[in-house]
C-alpha cells in the first residue's frame, strides 16, 4: 500500500472555450505535476478542479484521464465527495476500480446537515469501498465545522485515515496532531504551509502547487528540518505571489502562469468569468515576476 504523505498539486480543471473537458490541457498539466515538479500526488476533483460545477460524466471522465497519464508515477487521490450522496458513492466505486490510491470527500454542503447525517454520509460512502479515506474539512467554504469529539467520532471508521484541513485555525491543529497522532492531515491552505509544517502535518494539498512547486518544497522540507527562518523568507515571496494571484483570479491565473510555461492550461468553466485582456497582461506581469 502506498505511503499517502506528501506534497500534492489539487489538480486544475481544463476546459475548451466551450466549456467541454480539455483532455490535451488535463494530460499536459498532470505531466507537468510528474516531470517539472515533482510532486509526491496530485488531488483530483477537488475545488481547483471545478469539480461541483461538472456532471457525473464528465467527473468520471477527469478520474480516468488522470489515471491513465498518471499510471502509478505518483499518488492519486480523488475528491469524490458531492451533495449527491449517490453519486459519490458511485465515484467512490469507480475511482477503486480505477486503482486510485486514496478517496477524499468533502463534507455535505448547502443543506445544514446536522452532524449525525455527516456521520451517515461518510459511512455510506465506504461502505461500498475498501480504500483509504481522507475528510476534507473546508469550512469557510462549506459552513461545516467539527468539534475534537465529532473528529473523534468520524475518525472511528479505521478506512477514514486523515483530513485535508483547510483552515487557519492553528488551535484547532494543534489538538488534532496532539489527539490523533496516527491520523494524516493535510494542509489545505498554501499560504500557511510554514505554520502547519511547523505543526506537525503529514502533507499538503494546495492549487498554487501547480505552478510554485519548487518553493513550496523548499517550505515544507526546511521547517521539517527546523530551518524556520530560511523557510519564513520563502514563505513570504510565496505569499506575496499567493495574494497577487488571488487579486487576478485564482484558478484562471494559474492556468495562465501555466500558459506562459508552454502548457495550454485552458479555460475556466462558467460560470467563472472568461479571461480578460487586463487578466492576462497582469499574468504575463505576474509571471515575469516570481519566475
Ligand atoms: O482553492 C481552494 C479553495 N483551496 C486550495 C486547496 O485547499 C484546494 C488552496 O490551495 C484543494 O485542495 C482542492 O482543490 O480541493 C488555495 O487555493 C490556496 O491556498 C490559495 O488560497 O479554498
Amino acid at each position: 500500500m502506498r505511503d499517502l504523505r506528501g506534497l500534492y498539486s489539487a489538480l486544475l480543471g481544463s476546459f475548451n472555450e466551450d466549456g467541454s473537458v480539455s483532455e490535451k490541457g488535463l494530460r499536459q498539466i498532470i505531466r507537468h505535476n510528474i516531470d517539472h515538479n515533482k510532486m509526491d500526488g496530485l488531488y483530483v476533483g477537488g475545488s481547483t478542479g471545478e469539480n461541483f460545477m461538472l456532471s457525473t460524466d464528465e467527473k468520471k471522465r477527469i478520474f480516468e484521464i488522470a489515471k491513465d497519464e498518471a499510471k502509478d508515477d505518483i499518488t492519486l487521490m480523488a475528491q469524490v465527495g458531492s451533495v449527491n450522496l449517490k453519486e459519490s458513492i458511485e465515484l467512490a466505486k469507480f475511482v477503486e476500480d480505477l486503482g486510485y490510491d486514496a478517496i477524499s470527500a468533502v463534507t455535505p454542503f448547502y443543506y445544514k446537515f446536522d452532524f449525525d447525517e455527516v456521520h451517515h454520509y461518510y459511512e455510506r460512502i465506504l461502505e461500498g469501498v475498501d480504500m483509504r479515506m481522507v475528510i476534507y474539512f473546508i469550512p469557510f467554504l462549506t459552513g461545516v465545522n467539527f468539534s475534537i469529539e465529532q473528529f473523534k467520532t468520524l475518525f472511528e471508521n479505521k478506512k477514514i485515515v486523515g483530513v485535508k484541513f483547510t483552515q487557519g485555525d492553528f488551535y484547532l491543529l494543534e489538538r488534532m496532531r496532539k489527539t490523533f497522532p496516527d491520523k494524516l492531515i493535510f494542509a489545505g491552505f498554501d499560504e500557511m504551509l510554514l505554520p502547519a509544517t511547523v505543526l506537525g502535518i503529514d502533507g499538503a494539498i494546495g492549487s498554487t502547487y501547480n505552478v510554485n512547486a519548487e518553493r513550496a518544497r523548499q517550505i515544507y522540507d526546511l521547517a521539517r528540518a527546523e530551518k524556520i527562518s530560511e523557510a519564513r523568507a520563502i514563505q513570504h515571496v510565496t505569499n506575496d505571489l499567493i495574494t497577487d494571484i488571488l487579486d487576478n483570479g485564482l484558478y484562471g491565473t494559474i492556468k495562465l502562469l501555466l500558459e506562459e510555461q508552454g502548457i495550454e492550461a485552458g479555460c475556466c468553466r462558467e460560470p467563472m468569468k472568461p479571461y480578460t485582456p487586463e487578466m492576462r497582461t497582469r499574468a504575463k506581469e505576474i509571471y515575469k515576476k516570481y519566475f
